[in-house]
């Protein structure tokens, strides 16, 4: 089949709008590209600005063994964060979503644009305010969460909602590759994780991240948010689960889900 990437970021964005299952792309165009799935990202974030959304950060995923492990594709990806995606407040509805998932995460918060080819921790550090606890919501849009690096990358990194903390915490706060985070429903312990678990320390993702999105000539703006990964493998949320991250030293967020 040739190979349309407009027409393949319309399906996609109709499936992402409408809370959709479909088939992995890569079923119905086996020659697309990582590079080419980067673009039809790119598509989508257009379409979404047609309606009024606007890119309010990056996300990074795929950035721990244990997520690698899960989907089986083991390198990191990125995906783009839009106004819509924030929640303004604790409760997730599963109006609209598929088969969602949850997993601990932190924000870094920038005050200065980012962008180039060799960006390293410090250069990270003197651009980030504040870094915040997170909990992202996850939702592939394909069947079974189900795919390759292409497919992933092509449905934005199977980006959905994200909740960030109310309180920032200083860059310099801790050492934020030995704080420990543990996620919970209804009560009971999922999985546990250490900052260290993301690319040995989650400013390691921020870097990766201005690196990865120099090669399409992209970069980080001041206010922007970036998600770093799941420390821990995700956890399947249902209606009526309610979720909480502890975070070390830092305190809790939680989440309830809802009609
Ligand atoms: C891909 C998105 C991964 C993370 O934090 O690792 C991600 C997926 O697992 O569906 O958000
Ligand atoms: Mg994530």
């Amino acid at each position: 089949m040739a190979m349309d990437l407009q027409e393949i970021a319309r399906h996609i964005d109709e499936h992402q709008q409408q809370g959709r299952e479909m088939d992995k792309v890569t079923l119905s165009y086996p020659s697309l590209k990582v590079e080419d799935a980067y673009k039809i990202q790119r598509i989508c974030m257009e379409e979404a600005a047609s309606r009024g959304d606007s890119l309010i950060g990056w996300k990074m995923g795929l950035t721990s063994a244990a997520k690698q492990k899960m989907v089986g594709v083991e390198e990191p990806i990125y995906g783009r964060l839009t106004s819509s995606m924030e929640m303004n407040s604790s409760v997730l509805s599963m109006e609209g979503l598929i088969h969602p998932k949850v997993e601990p995460e932190l924000a870094f918060i920038l005050k200065k644009d980012l962008k180039g080819e060799n960006i390293r921790p410090r250069d990270v550090w003197m651009a980030t305010d504040c870094v915040l606890p997170a909990i992202e919501v996850i939702d592939s849009r394909y069947r079974n969460f189900s795919f390759t690096l292409e497919d992933v990358v092509a449905d934005n990194a199977s980006s959905t909602k994200f909740l960030l903390g109310d309180q920032a915490f200083s860059p310099y706060e801790k050492a934020w590759d030995k704080m420990g985070v543990s996620i919970l429903k209804n009560g009971e312990v999922q999985h546990e994780g250490v900052g260290s678990d993301v690319l040995g320390h989650p400013v390691r993702s921020v870097a990766e991240l201005v690196n990865m999105l120099h090669k399409e000539d992209l970069g980080l703006k001041a206010g922007m948010v970036v998600l770093t990964g799941g420390f821990t493998e995700a956890v399947n949320v249902e209606e009526g689960d309610e979720i909480l991250v502890d975070y070390e030293g830092l305190g809790t967020l939680s989440m309830s889900l809802s009609k």
